[in-house]
C-alpha cells in the first residue's frame, strides 16, 4: 500500500501523536516553550518519518486536516500544562505553507483557540524561512495571523536566501538557526561566522534567536558567547510523548 492511501486512514485509526521537545534560555537554563512534533506509528510496528510523509500529505492536501489536528491537539497540551503542574508555557507548533494558502486556515486555528480555551500568545507558528519569504499571499496570511495574536518562528533560518528586507516585513518574534550551522559551530569557524550574523540580524530587528540541534556543552558554550538568547537540542532533551515531557519538567523544577 502507498504511503498516501495508508496516510488517509492513519488520522482516523489514531496512528499520529505529538511530542514535544523543551526550548530553553541561555541566560538562566529555564525551560519557557516545546516545539510539538509529529509522530507517525504504523499498526504492524515501526515509525514513518516526518520528512517522508509530510511532503505527501502536502501533495494529497491531506495536509490541512492533518495540520488542523496537530494545533489542537498542541493547544489542548498548552492549555493542559498551563492550567495544571506545569505552567504556562509557550508551544511551538509546525505549519505547512499549504496551511498558510487555505483560506479556511484563519478560521480554523480562531476555532481552535476558543473551543480549547487557548491564548494565541502562547502558541507559536513556525514557518519554515523559504516559504516565509515565499509570496505576497504568504506574507499578508503571516500578518493575520500575527494581528490574532500568534507568536511567529521563522524556522530552518539560514538555509533559505532570505532579503534582510524581507525579513525586515515579516511579523516574526522568532528567528531560529538551522541545526546544520550548529552542528558544525565547534569546527567549522565559517558556521560560527554565520550564527554570529544570525544572532546580530535577529537581535537588530528586535527578535529573540533560538539555535536548534544543541547537541555538545562546547556548542552551547560558544552560542552564549555569539549572544544567542534560547537552545532546543539533544543536550537538553530528545522529543517526549506528553507524559514524559511533563515528568522531564516536573523533576527538574
Ligand atoms: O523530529 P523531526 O523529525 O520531528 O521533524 C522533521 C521535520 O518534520 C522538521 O522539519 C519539522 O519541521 C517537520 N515537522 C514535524 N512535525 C510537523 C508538523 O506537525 N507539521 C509540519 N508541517 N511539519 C512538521
Ligand atoms: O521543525 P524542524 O525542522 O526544526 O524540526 C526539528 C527537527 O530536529 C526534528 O526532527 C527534531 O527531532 C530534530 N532535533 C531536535 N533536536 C535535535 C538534536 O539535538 N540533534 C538532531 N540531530 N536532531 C534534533
Ligand atoms: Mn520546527
Ligand atoms: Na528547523
Amino acid at each position: 500500500l502507498s504511503l498516501v492511501s495508508r496516510l488517509a486512514e492513519a488520522q482516523s485509526n489514531g496512528q499520529f501523536s505529538l511530542v514535544y521537545q523543551p526550548q530553553l534560555a541561555l541566560s538562566d537554563g529555564t525551560t519557557f516553550g516545546s516545539e510539538a512534533l509529529l509522530r507517525w506509528q504504523l499498526p504492524e510496528g515501526g515509525w514513518v518519518p516526518p520528512d517522508r510523509f509530510i511532503p505527501v500529505a502536502e501533495d494529497a492536501g491531506h495536509i490541512l486536516s492533518l495540520g488542523e489536528w496537530v494545533l489542537r491537539q498542541a493547544c489542548l497540551a498548552q492549555v493542559r500544562w498551563r492550567d495544571g503542574a506545569v505552567g504556562r508555557l509557550r508551544m511551538a507548533v509546525n505549519v505547512s505553507v499549504r496551511q498558510l494558502r487555505d483560506e479556511n486556515f484563519v478560521r480554523g486555528a480562531e476555532r481552535i483557540l476558543t473551543a480549547c480555551n487557548a491564548d494565541p500568545r502562547d502558541i507559536e507558528l513556525e514557518i519554515t524561512e523559504s516559504h516565509a519569504m515565499e509570496n505576497d499571499q504568504v506574507l499578508a496570511m503571516v500578518r493575520v495571523l500575527r494581528g490574532m495574536g500568534f507568536s511567529i518562528a521563522i524556522d530552518d533560518f539560514g538555509t533559505g536566501y532570505s532579503s534582510l528586507s524581507r525579513l525586515q516585513q515579516l511579523p516574526a518574534s522568532v528567528l531560529k538557526i538551522d541545526r546544520s550551522f550548529v552542528t558544525d559551530l565547534g569546527t567549522l569557524p565559517e558556521s560560527r561566522s554565520i550564527a554570529a550574523t544570525i544572532v546580530k540580524v535577529g537581535h537588530e530587528l528586535g527578535m529573540t534567536v533560538l539555535a536548534e540541534g544543541v547537541e555538545t556543552a562546547e556548542q552551547e558554550e560558544i552560542l552564549r558567547s555569539l549572544g544567542c538568547d534560547a537552545v532546543q537540542g539533544y543536550l537538553y532533551a530528545k522529543p517526549m510523548p506528553a507524559e514524559r515531557f511533563e515528568r522531564w519538567i516536573l523533576e527538574r523544577s
